[in-house]
Formats: structure tokens, sequence, C-alpha cells
């Protein structure tokens, strides 16, 4: 079984590396500016903006499996840099779908949208499941229900095999700190370790977002790339929606540190949708996936990292 893991230096892709080779898969990577990426693997540099090089890397490579991970994928950053956002994420996907068009054999693509595309779902409406309708909050968002409907529309006009996610939120160590658990844990090891004073900066508490650790995550991305329905979209989520005030409070029940709460204006963003939960139900049936790491343990592993990489 050959991968090609597009975007695969990013934090998901570091994940899903270590776990094909687990499942004994030949693996190849793309990076664009991770200059510092070492593994084992075999790594191109490649620019998903520019699809002449697409299709000659897949010409080389000839994989049987395409992951894409290659996104902007900060929901924060879609505010302050949405052309980039479109670009990458809409662009970048379509580019990489017509470049599969062209090939002479046909490999399966794995498309990684968000539960973000939900957007705002009403009371009713939750865990949602993949029928529901998309109602995008911010650009990310957005551009990720775009790349799910030109996905639809490869896979039924050119009879192309594309199996599309829905991730919810996905954490665990290494993550970049641009992201709230990671952010929280960083700045909690900073202050244990007198770096910082005692006092965390938090955005939005009252929202509710749906968590999984990304080992888990990407053993759901390996079972849907050989099990899931071709023009089929899967939400990947563990199923149970948390507020980020109780994600805050289980973390600082880790600390021995007396650490005070302030609201930090500039992380609150222009909209923030009140619930996104997952219903997984497509998922474990098509796949008999389900979530083995519970989400006390995946933020001590977390607050863990950071105790070790603050300097
Ligand atoms: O900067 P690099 O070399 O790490 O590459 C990033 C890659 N990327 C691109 N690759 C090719 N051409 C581009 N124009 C381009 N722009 C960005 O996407 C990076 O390796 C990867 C994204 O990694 P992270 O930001 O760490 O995202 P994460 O958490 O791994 O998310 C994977 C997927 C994304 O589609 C998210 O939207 C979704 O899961 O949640
Ligand atoms: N980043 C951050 N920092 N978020 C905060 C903070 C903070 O200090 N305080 C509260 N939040 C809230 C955000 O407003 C949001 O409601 C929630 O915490 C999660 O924010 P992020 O961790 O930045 O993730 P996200 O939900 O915007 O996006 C992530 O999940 C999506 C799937 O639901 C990313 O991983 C996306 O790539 C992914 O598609």
């Amino acid at each position: 079984m050959k991968a090609l893991i597009v975007g695969g230096a990013g934090f998901v892709g570091s994940y899903l590396i270590d776990h094909l080779r687990e499942c004994k898969w030949s693996i190849c990577v793309t990076k664009m500016q991770h200059e510092d990426f070492k593994s084992d693997v075999e790594i191109f540099d490649l620019n998903i903006l520019i699809k002449d090089d697409i299709v000659n890397l897949l010409n080389e490579i000839k994989p049987d499996y395409i992951f894409h991970l290659a996104a902007q994928s900060s929901v924060a950053l879609s505010w302050k840099n949405p052309a980039l956002t479109i670009d990458v994420n809409i662009k970048g996907a379509v580019n990489l779908l017509d470049a599969v068009r062209e090939l002479d054999y046909k490999p399966r693509i794995l498309l990684i949208g968000s539960g973000e595309e939900y957007g705002h779902i009403k009371q009713e409406e939750t865990p949602i499941t993949e029928d529901n309708a998309t109602r995008p909050g911010n650009i990310y968002a957005a551009t990720k229900v775009a790349q799910n409907l030109i996905g639809k529309i490869y896979s039924e006009a050119y009879n192309m095999d594309i199996v599309m996610v829905r991730a919810f939120n996905h954490i665990g160590p290494n993550q970049t700190p641009m992201f709230v658990v990671a952010d929280f844990c960083k700045q909690v090891a900073e202050i244990e370790k007198g770096l910082k004073e005692p006092v965390i900066k938090v955005g939005n508490l009252s929202a509710q977002r749906d968590f999984t650790d990304v080992r888990d995550v990407v053993k759901a991305y390996a079972l849907l790339v050989q099990n899931g329905k071709s023009g089929e979209t899967y939400n990947v989520g563990s199923g149970k929606a948390i507020a980020i005030d109780d994600v805050l409070k289980i973390i600082l029940s880790m600390t021995e540190a007396d650490i005070k709460i302030e609201v930090d204006e500039n992380k609150l963003r222009p909209v923030d949708v009140p619930i996104i939960e997952a219903d997984v139900t497509k998922l474990t049936s098509a796949t008999g996936w389900h979530r083995s790491i519970k989400l006390e343990e995946t933020i001590a592993d977390t607050l863990n990292y950071w105790r070790l990489n603050i300097n």
C-alpha cells in the first residue's frame, strides 16, 4: 500500500506517518516550509498552488492513496488572512483534484474537511449528522464547505475515487499553540517555570467543541481511506462536546500553580458558533472505529509535552 500525505509535515501529518508506518505502508510526504522536518519517509517539496508540480509528483510516485492534509488550518488566522485561506484551501484542493483527474491511473483521495462546516447549528440538530445543512460561520469553514462540494462534483462528474471527512477538533502533544488546548497548556507550563505572570489569557470560554486525540483521528483516516464509500462524507469526532471553560478547568486541575483567568479581547473572534458536536454513527458503522484515548489523558500528555519543551 503506497500513501502520499500532502501537507504531511504538519501536526496531523506526523501522527499519520507514525500510524501508517506501524501498519507497514509505504509512505511519501510533501512539505512546503518545514525546513526542520526530519523523517525516515520520502519527503518531497510541493506547493499545491502550482498544479503542474502536483501532476509531475503524482506521475513520479504513483500512490494508491492520497491523504490531503495541506491547508491553512486555523479558524482564527482565516479572519486575519482570508485570501491566503481561500487560496490554499480551495484553489489548492482544486489543483490536487484536477491533477488527479489528468492521470492515467486512479488513486483514492481522502479530503480533510472540518466540523466547522456545519457552523450555525440549531439546537435540535446536535449532535450533527453528515446530511445536515452546512451554515459556515467563518472564512475557514466556508473554504472547507467549498472543498467538500467540489470533491463531490469531481467524484460524480469524473468518476473519481474521493472520500471526504469532516474532522472535529483534534488535539495532542506537538500541536501549535495557535489552538486552544496547546495554547492553554503552554501558558500553564510557562507559569509553572516562572516565565510568565500567573495569569492565563483566554478567548471565548462559552463555546462548546468536540475534541478527539489526534492519535485516534489518524486511525479513523486510515480506516476511511480503505473502507469509506466514494463520494461520501464522514464525521470524525468524539461524539461529545465540552465547553472550553470546562477544558480550562481540567487543565488547571493538573497544576499546583495558582492561576488567574483573564479574557484577552484579541483572542475573541468576530463570530464563534456556540456548539459543534459530531454524530459519528456513519464512521463507526463503516469502519468499526472508536475513540480509545480519553480527553483527560490527551490533556495530560499535551501539558507534559509543554512542560518538557518550554525553556
Ligand atoms: O508549511 P508546511 O511545510 O508545514 O506545510 C503545511 C501545508 N501547507 C501547504 N502544502 C503545500 N502547499 C501549500 N500552499 C501549503 N500551505 C500549507 O499544510 C503543513 O504541513 C500542512 C498543514 O499542517 P497544519 O497547519 O499543522 O494542520 P493540521 O493540524 O495538520 O491539519 C491537517 C488538516 C487540515 O486540512 C486542517 O484544515 C484539518 O486537518 O483540520
Ligand atoms: N485558539 C484559541 N485560543 N481558542 C480559544 C481560546 C484561546 O485562547 N479561548 C477560547 N477559545 C475557543 C475558540 O474561540 C473556539 O471556540 C475554541 O476555543 C477552539 O478553538 P481552536 O482550538 O482555535 O480551534 P477551532 O475550533 O477554531 O478549529 C480547530 O478545529 C476545527 C474542527 O472543528 C482546528 O483544528 C481546525 O483545523 C479544525 O477544522
